[in-house]
């Protein structure tokens, strides 16, 4: 405590761990722990210092960020967005992330590409098509209701695939690859779920 209080004189404010905020803007929140934790292998557990985010595919160049260059590298964005698995439940968090199409843009986007295909540390993978990514400010989330993204709920990255059923919400984040195959299907849309997976009309 003591070294808390003069790490804060002398170099300006030590965050300290942040409590998991309830409710925003007069809005209620669900908790980080009302999902059901369902993932294909169980929770996975990253190693952040051996983790890197790339980017690759059709793009001008292949990008590696570690954890810490992807949040000091590009803007970051708040918002509260609704997760609706296919089993029935859903929760509305406060999320905090990058937007993809920052990502993107930095890598550079050949013309050919119009499908984006995200790798999770699971095996697991899902796809969208390159304009649902550009034109709807959809961020990848390190952060939910003001916590660090646990474990069990995809540190480092989660995808916030908002209008889409949480099988499109990827977590554990460690590939994004552009590609121009619009047809590619990913784990649960191999196995007779819409490519789309829209909560509207799926
Ligand atoms: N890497 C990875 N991401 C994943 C999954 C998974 O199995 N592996 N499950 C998806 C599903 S079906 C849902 S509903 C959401 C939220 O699942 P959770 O409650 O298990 O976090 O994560 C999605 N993201
Ligand atoms: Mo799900």
């Amino acid at each position: 405590m003591l070294y808390v209080i003069i790490a804060g004189y002398l170099h300006g404010p030590t965050s300290l761990p942040s409590v998991e905020i309830r409710s925003y803007q007069g809005q209620n929140l669900s908790s980080i722990s009302d999902f059901r934790e369902n993932s294909i292998k169980g929770p996975q557990y990253v190693n952040i210092s051996e983790y890197r985010l790339t980017i690759t595919g059709l793009t001008n160049t292949t990008l590696t960020h570690p954890y810490d260059e992807v949040l000091q590298k590009y803007p970051h964005y708040t918002k509260v967005v609704t997760l609706y698995c296919v089993e029935g439940w859903h929760v509305t968090i406060l999320w905090e992330g990058v937007l993809v199409r920052d990502v993107l843009l930095d890598a550079g986007i050949d013309p050919r590409a119009n499908t984006v295909i995200f790798t999770a540390h699971d095996g697991y993978t899902t796809s969208f098509p390159l304009d649902y990514l550009m034109d709807n400010d959809i961020i990848m989330a390190y952060s939910m209701n003001n916590v660090t993204l646990p474990a069990n709920r995809g540190y480092p990255f989660q995808l916030v695939a908002e209008d889409k059923f949480g099988y499109k919400w990827e977590k554990w984040i460690e590939k994004i690859e552009l590609t121009d195959n619009p047809n590619y299907r990913g784990y649960w849309e191999r196995r007779g779920f819409s490519n789309n997976g829209d909560i509207n009309n799926s």
